[in-house]
């Protein structure tokens, strides 16, 4: 035990992205007092979960890294999976942070009592800390189908955060349900490997076709040997997400505008047959859902061996699928490209805050939090990537260490002695709420579509202004916002 360990006790879920991150800045910060529970045996979060072939990231590699940690390694402008998931790693070394991680330990249950947070894990272990950190992640729990007779399928199924490496799809007969960016990914990958490729798409999706060329060894050295080089590179790309943040959240911006005019001339310049790009062709707005990026899938769904199947899926049968038009597409193996559950958060975890309050409860219709980082009646508790924040285009290490940053302000009021309990104000979360809710109305993802940004209100729930705005947000907080309980 050092010194610091006498000081607040931290729990942090998650050693994914943001709980590693929080790790490195608490030890930063001489707060060694800390532990992290992730459930499964290695860290990485969303890029331990998701190995489908042809994963990467399209939040730029050199963006989409720590401003405390950048990488002069990377290999590509857009760099695949399996890279973030070892760049994780290192940075866990890196600053020691790998033996704080306690490893198949789930939490289970959170309670506040007594102006402590108590800690069950799924085994029945327990803990005890002064502060909870959330880092448990927005694309975490897989959407399943419900398809009659999925589960009669004779071949091999699983979802695409799910894949199943023991199964070849070498000169297989391989289905993919859905086109959201994971299945634009998977189709590009192994449209030329498999023997015959249907893409199951409810919706057609726009594409924005951006390059993801290597980044040459002489430029890696020039990195290494000169960082404010890499450095210059990532303030340039953040400018360039700021502004296609401001784009995204202005429907009738300019730059919106150009941003369709691209992805139109995409499937006019890229997709020879006229019938195949109407089916093609979304009817709502490019951005309404998450744009998805990619210079190769309208090659790959124009391979000979790829099929878009439009007709409705009526069931899975052990052979295959049948669409509505009674045609089955026989198949050997079925990848569920479906999404994720986006409303759960750090649930199914039981959190109980003060005076009994379940989250359950609060988040019963759906789930909010002040500035998406911290909910009233939760003392102590924060979120990182929590509800209604900024998912869409950008690097969510930015927003992660900006929140983080924020949070860290919080503590301190706790441990200078100003408060010993400190949480959003219902009336100021309601406020924020409202806010963020007129706003969104404005944004491209209001424009008439489904998509995983919409509540079930058909509210996006993200936030809905620029990047700028985040920042300035999480910049300090408005402690009249906020419940201190002395
Ligand atoms: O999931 P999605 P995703 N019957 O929700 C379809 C990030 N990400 O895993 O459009 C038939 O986007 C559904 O159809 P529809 C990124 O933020 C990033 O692909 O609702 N189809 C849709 O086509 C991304 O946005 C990267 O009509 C069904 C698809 O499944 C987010 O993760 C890579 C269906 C789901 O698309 C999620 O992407 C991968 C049903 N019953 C992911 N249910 C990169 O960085 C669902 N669908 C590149």
């Amino acid at each position: 035990m050092t010194a610091e360990d006498t000081g607040p006790r931290f729990v942090i879920i998650g050693a994914g992205m943001a709980g590693l991150m929080c790790s490195v800045k608490l030890l930063e910060a001489g707060l060694s007092n800390f532990i992290v529970y992730e459930k499964a045996d290695r860290l990485g979060g969303t890029w331990r979960e998701n190995t489908y072939p042809g994963i990467a990231c399209d939040v730029p590699s050199h963006l989409y890294s720590y401003s405390f940690a950048p990488n002069p390694e990377w290999s590509h402008v857009f760099s695949a999976g399996d890279e973030i998931c070892a760049y994780l790693e290192s940075v866990a070394n890196r600053y020691g942070v790998d033996k704080y991680v306690v490893y198949g330990a789930e939490v289970s249950r959170l309670e506040f009592d007594h102006g402590r947070w108590r800690i069950e894990l799924a085994d029945g272990r327990r803990d005890e800390a002064d502060f909870v950190i959330a880092a448990t992640g927005v694309l975490h729990h897989p959407n399943y189908p419900a398809f009659e007779g999925l589960d009669d399928f004779a071949g091999a199924v699983f979802h695409s955060a799910r894949w199943d490496h023991t199964v070849p799809i070498a000169g297989q007969r391989v289905g993919v349900i859905g086109t959201g960016s994971s299945a634009v990914q998977i189709v590009s990958a192994v449209a030329s490997t498999v023997g015959d490729l249907r893409l199951f798409q409810r919706t057609a999706q726009w594409i924005m076709s951006v390059p993801n060329p290597p980044i040459d060894e002489e430029t890696r050295q020039t990195y290494r040997s000169d960082p404010s080089v890499m450095n210059k590179v990532r303030e340039g790309l953040s400018s360039r997400f700021e502004e296609l943040s401001n784009a995204v959240v202005d429907a009738d911006s300019p730059r919106m505008q150009l941003i369709e005019e691209l992805c139109r001339a995409n499937l006019e310049e890229n997709v020879a047959d006229p019938d195949l790009r109407e089916k093609l062709r979304p009817d709502y707005r490019a951005a309404c859902k998450r744009l998805v990026m990619s210079p190769t899938f309208y090659q790959a769904i124009q391979h000979p061996n790829s099929t878009v199947v439009t007709e409705a899926i009526m069931r899975i049968e052990p052979a295959g699928v049948r669409t509505e038009d009674g045609q089955l597409h026989e198949l050997d193996v079925l990848v569920l490209a479906t999404g994720f559950r986006v409303d759960r958060f750090l649930r199914p975890i039981e959190v109980t805050g003060r005076g009994g309050v379940r989250l359950d409860d609060v988040w019963s219709e759906r789930p909010s939090a002040y500035l998406s980082v911290s909910i009233p009646e939760f003392p102590n508790l924060f979120l990182l990537n929590g509800p209604n924040g900024p998912v869409g285009n950008f690097s969510l290490i930015d927003v992660a260490e900006l929140e983080f940053g924020y949070v860290m302000q919080l503590v301190d009021l706790v441990r200078s002695g100003v408060c010993r309990e400190v949480c959003a104000f219902r009336e100021a979360t309601d406020r924020f709420e409202a806010d963020r809710i007129e706003a969104a109305q404005r944004t491209i993802w209001a424009t008439g579509c489904r998509s995983w940004y919409l509540d079930d209100r058909g509210v996006p729930a993200a936030w809905p202004w620029g990047f700028d705005r985040f920042r300035r947000a999480m910049s300090r907080p408005t402690l009249a916002d906020f419940q201190l309980v002395t």
